[in-house]
């Protein structure tokens, strides 16, 4: 077992997608059956009694691996020595909120956290945005954190990915493990593409596996796109435990390898790569060789798929400039 013990911090701890979230790394789900962590939970004050719930839970797992827990509402101390972050917490949009207003809201949260992460977190840091929208949120933590590396911020698309490969596997009658390489482009809104076209089924493509193409156009994106939506108007809360899942898998495909001749999706930082402008979050296809991401090259797209791209792209354009004076 090492020795050290990893912090890792999870912000909005006291969320549903927090509660679903800590215990699973407690149990070693995020960094593996021999690495002991200390968790670091952020809270706002309102939510700190629902915290000290949260801890009395955490503490009631016994978890071997568990070797502290800092529930606190101080960013400083949040963040101090943490390796992982997991910037989970943020506003939700509430009836009669324009994009604008949760752009403005959430961004607030995000650039005091992209700053006291850069002063107070440890030097191999990597952080994971799950808080939406999380793109735009991730550039403006991104861009308020100096002394940390842009390769090292990563926002959430992986639960779009593990969508879209659930619907595949079921139009093919396949287990979803038959389904690899999908990636989701773009921004996680309902802009962005699932692209079907390179996905593969047991090494296929998968238009050569699912050859109902008007499905894969048409049901197939829509259904990946508003499934958030669907989860809502079915179980009167928004995904949870499938979240905490998509994040916990999004930290480890990046600190473990990337299998041979696949990828994952992830929202990394853009230099250009298929015309996305510089600087933005963007969702891409990305693999890892156990330390660093890197985008996925030579991916050819039909005009359908990349005027697919260019709205969701577009998107991201509109919100960053919507967030310009957030940003550092
Ligand atoms: P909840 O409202 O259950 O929890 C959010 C928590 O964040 C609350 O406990 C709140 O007190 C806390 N919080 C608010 N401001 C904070 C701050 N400044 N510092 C620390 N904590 C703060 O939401 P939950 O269902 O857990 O969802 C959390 C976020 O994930 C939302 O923004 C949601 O939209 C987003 N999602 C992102 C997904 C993705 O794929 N990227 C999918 C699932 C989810 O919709």
């Amino acid at each position: 077992m090492a020795t050290r013990a990893v912090h890792v911090t999870v912000t909005g701890a006291a969320g549903q997608i927090g509660y679903a979230l800590v215990h699973r790394i407690a149990a070693g789900a995020l960094l593996g059956p021999e690495q002991p962590v200390v968790l670091r939970l952020l809270e706002i004050e309102p939510a700190m009694g629902a915290l000290e719930g949260v801890v009395m839970e955490l503490e009631d797992g016994a978890h071997p691996l568990l070797e502290g827990i800092e529930p606190t509402s101080d960013l400083a101390r949040a963040f101090d020595g943490a390796s992982w972050c997991l910037l989970v917490g943020s506003v939700p949009r509430k009836a009669g909120m324009e994009r604008r207003d949760l752009l403005s809201v959430n961004g607030g949260i995000f650039q005091p956290q992209g700053r006291a992460i850069s002063e107070h977190a440890a030097s191999d840091v990597r952080v994971l945005v799950v808080g939406n929208p999380c793109n735009t949120n991730c550039l403006i933590a991104r861009s308020n954190a100096p002394d940390v590396p842009d390769e090292r911020w990563f926002a959430m698309t992986r639960l779009d990915e593990n969508r879209a490969k659930s619907q595949l596997a079921k139009k093919a009658g396949v287990p979803t493990r038959a389904v690899t390489n999908l990636a989701i482009w773009g921004n996680h809104s309902n802009t962005q593409f699932p692209d079907w076209v390179h996905a593969r089924i047991d090494g296929q493509p998968v238009p050569d596996v699912i050859r109902d193409t008007d499905w894969l156009r048409g049901p197939f994106i829509e259904t990946v796109q508003k499934r958030g939506a669907a989860v809502i108007s079915a179980r009167g809360a928004s995904s949870a435990a499938s979240a905490a899942h998509a994040a916990i898998e999004s930290v480890r495909s990046i600190w473990q390898p990337t299998p041979a001749g696949e990828w994952h999706s992830l929202a990394v930082v853009s230099h250009g790569e298929y015309r996305v402008p510089e600087g933005l979050q963007c969702g891409y296809p990305v693999r890892s060789d156990g330390t660093a991401g890197e985008i996925v090259t030579g991916i050819e797209h039909d005009a359908d798929a990349a005027a697919r791209i260019k709205v969701s792209t577009d998107e991201l354009v509109q919100e960053r400039d919507e967030v310009r004076g957030l940003l550092g």
